[in-house]
């Protein structure tokens, strides 16, 4: 992927910010800065300087051979330093008569102090440097996304006709993450949730050892990645005939989905976005049991900008991607969530997720 633009982009805030130099170690920023998206795992040892002038990778032998293929022709140099990439990356720096360097406020407190030590300079740490350019997708990155959110709509048709009662949720998770790995899929955006019973009502529980009864919820949230970029979505189901309750549950947590979507739409705050669905919630008296936020943004990483939450004080800019996900979860009886992924645009938002969202009885 020709990444020039997004190194452009970089440099013009070094040049507002007045600062001559920034060190990148995040590896999703790293990935998305050089464009090199088949080569860094999420435990790569890599790092980026770039000054006006210099635009570096740095990384160990073991990335050697693969980066130096994704850097030909591009703006990128490698450098593979025989000892410590830190240490050779702050003599460049120094070398180059660099006293300012800006770090993400991401990086972690034992290699912001590494850094600061060996660089001996002044540090500023910037929050949101790559993040704030990453929130707002370019066409080819909402595609991957799309791509991902449909092998994500085709586990969850799938693990329909698979679930049965007496199944663990672990089984019903190991399916659902060999169903996207092998339909479409290059890997898994996380380990999928399959929370059931009295378990569904924790956002996140992940899979446990349970056995799937008649009259349970199912609370189902997984997502695939598709050439490096993830979806997000949850569906929850009842295992056999609904009972009124949780008819009630899943109508009220319904109704707030459809409002959180309605009312997404490029230009609102965040908390905006996130209050409107909370409303619709209280307003069905279930205002106490939904405690976290309405969505988050999607792309390289599961988690990213925009926050549609109470504190999501920024405007949603067109272009990101974010899911809407309400819930509502009581202790001892069960939760349901159902969250869609969408684009947004300027008046309004596009759903990439197409699953059913009535409630289904298996
Ligand atoms: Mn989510």
């Amino acid at each position: 992927m020709n990444s020039d633009h997004r190194l452009s982009t970089l440099r013009r805030r070094l040049a507002e910010e007045e600062i001559p130099a920034v060190v990148v170690t995040d590896i999703p920023n790293v990935i998305y800065l050089t464009g090199f998206d088949d080569v860094f795992d999420a435990m790569a040892n890599a790092a980026l300087l770039v000054t006006s002038e210099v635009a570096r990778v740095y990384t160990d032998s073991r990335y050697e051979t693969s980066v130096a293929a994704a850097a030909e022709g591009t703006s990128w140099a490698l450098r593979v330093p025989k000892d410590a990439m830190y240490i050779a990356l702050c003599e460049d720096v120094v070398a180059q008569g660099i006293d300012v360097i800006m770090l993400e406020s991401s990086v972690p407190y034992g290699r912001f102090r590494f850094i600061s030590e060996k660089f001996g300079g002044n540090v500023r740490v910037v929050d949101q440097l790559v993040e704030g350019l990453r929130q707002v997708k370019e066409s080819r990155e909402i595609v991957r996304i799309r791509e991902a959110a449909a092998v994500t709509d085709r586990a969850f048709d799938h693990i329909l006709d698979f679930i049965t009662p007496g199944m663990t949720e672990a089984s019903v998770g190991l399916e659902l993450e060999v169903f996207m790995r092998t339909n479409g899929g290059h890997g898994i955006a996380f380990d999928p949730i399959v929370a059931s019973g009295p378990n569904s009502a924790m956002p996140h529980a992940g899979v446990s050892d349970r056995r799937i009864e008649i009259g349970d919820f199912v609370k189902l949230d997984f997502g695939a990645r598709y050439e490096g970029y993830c979806s997000d979505m949850t569906r929850t189901v009842v295992m056999g005939s609904a009972s009124d309750r949780q008819r009630e549950i899943h109508g009220a947590v319904l109704a707030a989905n459809l409002a959180g979507i309605e009312a997404c739409r490029a230009g609102r705050t965040g908390a905006d976005i996130h209050e409107t669905a909370r409303a619709v919630l209280a307003e069905a008296g279930f205002g106490e049991y939904f405690g976290h936020g309405l969505g988050h943004g999607v792309g390289l990483e599961i988690h990213e900008q925009p926050s549609l939450s109470p504190r999501g004080r920024n405007a949603v800019p067109a272009g990101s991607v974010a899911t809407i996900e309400p819930g509502v979860y009581i202790p001892g009886f069960g939760g349901v969530r159902i969250e869609d992924l969408v684009v947004v645009e300027d008046g309004g938002c596009t759903l990439l997720s197409h699953s059913p969202k009535e409630l289904i009885e298996l």
